[in-house]
C-alpha cells in the first residue's frame, strides 16, 4: 500500500498591522477550504501568520507588544478555524507567537491532524537578527527582542501515515535541523517563513534570497531523503517587501510545486512517503556510510576554532 499525503503549502500575502485576527482566520479558512476541495490531508501556514511581521518594529510599551501573542490556541479568534479543518477534516500546521503563563515568547508551530486533536507544538530553534534597537537600519529584526530560543530541538512525530518534522525560517538555513530529523527517519518537514528582501548586515546578499532559500531546502530534503513543504508569508507588508515562492521539495530535492505570486495562493502536491526509502537505503544510508566518530565539533563546538600555526613554521 502505498503512502501518499496530499499536502497544500497555503502562502498568505501581506498581513497589515490592523488587521484583525478574525479577518487574518477567515483568509486561512479560504485556503483550507482551497486545500480541501483539491484533495488535500493537510494544509501548511507559514511562521507568524496570524499577525503581520511584527519584529520590524521595537515596540517598548507592554500592551502594544503582547497584541501580538497568542494565551491560548485555539482561542475565540482561532477555533473557527479549528471547526473548520474538523469539518472538512483536513489537518493543518499554524505559526504564531506564543506568550506562556510563566511569561514565555516563543515562535512556534502548531500540527493538527484531521480530527482537529493537537499532534504536536514546535518552538523555533534558531532566532535570527538582534535583540536591540538598531537605529540605522530602515527597518528592525528583532527577532532576539521578541522571542525566546527553542530548548527542545528537532522532533519528529507520527502524524500523517508517515514521520513528520517543523522547523521555521531561519532554521531551514542550517544543515543541522534536518539531519536532526534525518536522525529520526522524517519523511516530510514543514517549514513556514517569513524573509525580508533586504538584509542589513550585508545587502550583496538580497538579490540571493531566492536562490539560497531554495539551495537549503533542496539540500536538506536530499540529504536526509525527505519530502520539504516551504511557506512563505510573502509581498510587501507594511512597506517591506518578502520572499514569496513557497515550494514543495521531493526527497530528490527537485521542486515538485511552486507560489507563482507574492499573495495568498496554496499549491498542492501529492506526495509519496515511499519515495523517501529512495534515498534513504542507498546514497544516504546512514546506518552504512555516515561516520559520527569523524563528527565530534557537530554538537561539541559553537563558533570556529581555526588550528593554531602549523609547528614546522614556528620552527
Ligand atoms: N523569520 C526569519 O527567521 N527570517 C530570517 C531572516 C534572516 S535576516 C535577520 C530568515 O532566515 O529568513
Amino acid at each position: 500500500m502505498t503512502r501518499v499525503v496530499t499536502v497544500g503549502a497555503a502562502q498568505l500575502g501581506p498581513v497589515a498591522r490592523n488587521e484583525s485576527r478574525s479577518t487574518v482566520v477567515q483568509r486561512l479558512i479560504q485556503l483550507l477550504r482551497e486545500g480541501a476541495a483539491a484533495g488535500c490531508d493537510l494544509v501548511v501556514f507559514p511562521e507568524l501568520a496570524l499577525t503581520t511581521f511584527f519584529p520590524r518594529w521595537y515596540l517598548e510599551d507592554e500592551d502594544e507588544k503582547n497584541w501580538f501573542y497568542e494565551t491560548e490556541v485555539p482561542g475565540p479568534d482561532t477555533t473557527p478555524l479549528f471547526d473548520e479543518a474538523r469539518r472538512l477534516g483536513v489537518g493543518f500546521c499554524l505559526g504564531y507567537a506564543e506568550l506562556t503563563a510563566e511569561g514565555g515568547r516563543n515562535n512556534v508551530y502548531l500540527l493538527v491532524d484531521g480530527s482537529g486533536s493537537t499532534v504536536a507544538k514546535f518552538h523555533k530553534v534558531h532566532i535570527p537578527g538582534h535583540g536591540e534597537y538598531e537605529p540605522d537600519r530602515p527597518f528592525q529584526h528583532l527577532e532576539r527582542y521578541y522571542f525566546d530560543e527553542g530548548q527542545d530541538g528537532f522532533t519528529v512525530w507520527p502524524a500523517f501515515d508517515g514521520l513528520v518534522g517543523m522547523a521555521l525560517c531561519n532554521d531551514r538555513r542550517w544543515p543541522e535541523t534536518y539531519r536532526e530529523m534525518g536522525l529520526q527517519g522524517v519523511e516530510m518537514v514543514l517549514i513556514g517563513y517569513n524573509t525580508p528582501l533586504y538584509y542589513a548586515p550585508d545587502p550583496t546578499q538580497n538579490p540571493l534570497a531566492s536562490f539560497h532559500n531554495h539551495l537549503v531546502m533542496q539540500a536538506g530534503a536530499y540529504q536526509n531523503g525527505t519530502w520539504v513543504v516551504g511557506v512563505a508569508k510573502g509581498g510587501t507588508e507594511e512597506g517591506v517587501e518578502s520572499l514569496a515562492q513557497s515550494a514543495i521539495y521531493a526527497p530528490s530535492g527537485q521542486i515538485v510545486a511552486q507560489a507563482v505570486t507574492t499573495g495568498d495562493e496554496l499549491i498542492v502536491a501529492r506526495c509519496d512517503l515511499d519515495l523517501c526509502r529512495n534515498y534513504k537505503e542507498t546514497l544516504f544510508n546512514f546506518d552504512l556510510y555516515r561516520r559520527p566518530e569523524v563528527y565530534s565539533r557537530i554538537t561539541g563546538q559553537k563558533g570556529v576554532i581555526r588550528p593554531d600555526a602549523p609547528t614546522f613554521l614556528a620552527d
